[in-house]
């Protein structure tokens, strides 16, 4: 198949899954060709089957706001009809499926019927979506849709209960490459984090509000108060100067160092004990999916679509949002037990295998021969 993806570039669960699934559709032996304002970060090799479409924004005095949906349906266009596209499959609703939408119409002008099918991922739904400013487009983009998968049970059910949808909403998992997190031995790194045998706590993320990061400094306060340990803090965003303060006021500033932005996120892995997610809401948390396939148990909250990834007794623990001491009691009990440790290492791998990309992208093949023979 020629297949469009049109997703985020930027460091993000809904970007990387995006990515991922392209690349893995071009190892299969499709064309994929990938329309975004930036070369996607996993998008970082060389690959036959893949194409990269940037989208250019032209700026005028006139435009305060350049309108960058007119020139992405506009690129979705130009692709979709030299490129011979079959479909477009459009990663996160805003605003990729109401100019998924456009170009559709667009082409159909020229005698072309192009299906496209729109992933739903967390904020797109749960925040930004149900804005109301936003909430008539988004809800009539989904309907549109050709097809609409959303990445868990719960983002699914919430899409239901905050919009009017009339079609079905499939849910296909996200996934991970358990080969590519495999948990490898890195003395020398972890010694330059630990070195003096610490244990090492770790969080990714945007650092966006949602994200709570606050409280994974609050429980690694706790932690480090009864286990010699680190936090590495992976990722950038608004939170950030709120979280330096805090860690200053805790006087913990030795022990937390944040390491910015990384692509190679199965290196960071590979070196930790456990990974905390307190978020107020998460879709999936394929952040922590990451980490279970490098053997590292996730210490989380319980919102949103993150019961059905991390099991508690077998991949990790849930508390409830803002439960500080919960979650800082179950680190603990975690950090200063071997063998539950060892078992819950095991338990995040087995956990981490049910998610194999494997096993998930002949959901999204399946699913695209469905709306191809629908048209
Ligand atoms: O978490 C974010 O803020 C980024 C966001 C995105 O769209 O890039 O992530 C969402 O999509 C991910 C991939 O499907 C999910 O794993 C995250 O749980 C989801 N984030 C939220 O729901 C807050």
């Amino acid at each position: 198949m020629r297949i469009g993806i049109v997703c985020y570039p930027t460091y993000g669960g809904s970007g990387v899954l995006a990515t991922e699934l392209g690349k893995a559709l071009a190892d299969k032996g499709h064309m994929v060709h990938f329309i975004t304002y930036q070369q996607p970060v996993r998008l970082n090799a060389f690959h036959a089957n893949i194409y990269y479409h940037e989208v250019q924004v032209p700026t005028y005095p006139l435009f305060d706001f350049p309108p960058y949906e007119s020139a992405l349906s506009s690129t979705m266009v130009d692709v979709i009809l030299n490129q011979k596209l079959d479909l477009l499959h459009v990663h996160y609703a805003i605003p990729h499926a109401s100019t998924a939408y456009m170009a559709k119409q667009i082409v159909s002008k020229q005698g072309r019927v192009v299906p496209f099918i729109t992933t739903l991922h967390g904020t797109d739904i749960t925040l930004v979506g149900r804005d109301k400013t936003y909430a008539p487009i988004v809800t009539f983009s989904i309907n549109e849709s050709d097809a609409i998968t959303a990445v868990s049970e719960n983002l699914r059910d919430e899409t239901y209960k905050y919009f009017q949808i009339e079609k079905d909403i499939s849910v296909i998992y996200n996934f991970v490459d358990t080969q590519r997190f495999s948990r490898r031995e890195m003395p020398h790194f972890r010694n330059a984090i630990a070195p003096n045998g610490e244990k090492i706590l770790l969080h990714v993320s945007n650092f966006r509000k949602v994200k709570r990061v606050p409280d994974v400094v609050k429980v690694f306060a706790k932690v480090r108060q009864e286990i010699p340990s680190k936090l590495l803090l992976v990722g950038d965003g608004p939170d950030r100067p709120t979280i330096e303060c805090l860690c200053r006021e805790l006087g913990i500033c030795e022990d937390v160092r944040f390491v910015g932005k990384q692509e190679q996120l199965e290196d960071v892995m590979s070196i930790s004990d456990l990974f905390l997610l307190p978020s107020d809401y998460e879709s999936f948390g394929l952040a922590a999916l990451e980490a279970m396939a490098a053997q590292v148990p996730v210490i989380s909250s319980n919102a949103g679509g993150l019961p059905e990834i991390n099991i508690p007794g077998q991949t990790g623990y849930m508390s409830n949002v803002g439960d500080v001491d919960g979650m800082a009691a179950h680190a603990i009990k975690l950090l200063q037990d071997d063998a539950l440790l060892a078992k819950l290492r095991k338990g995040a791998l087995t956990q981490a295998q049910r998610f194999h990309i494997n096993n998930i992208i002949p959901q999204y093949e399946a699913l695209y021969e469905q709306v191809l023979q629908q048209q």
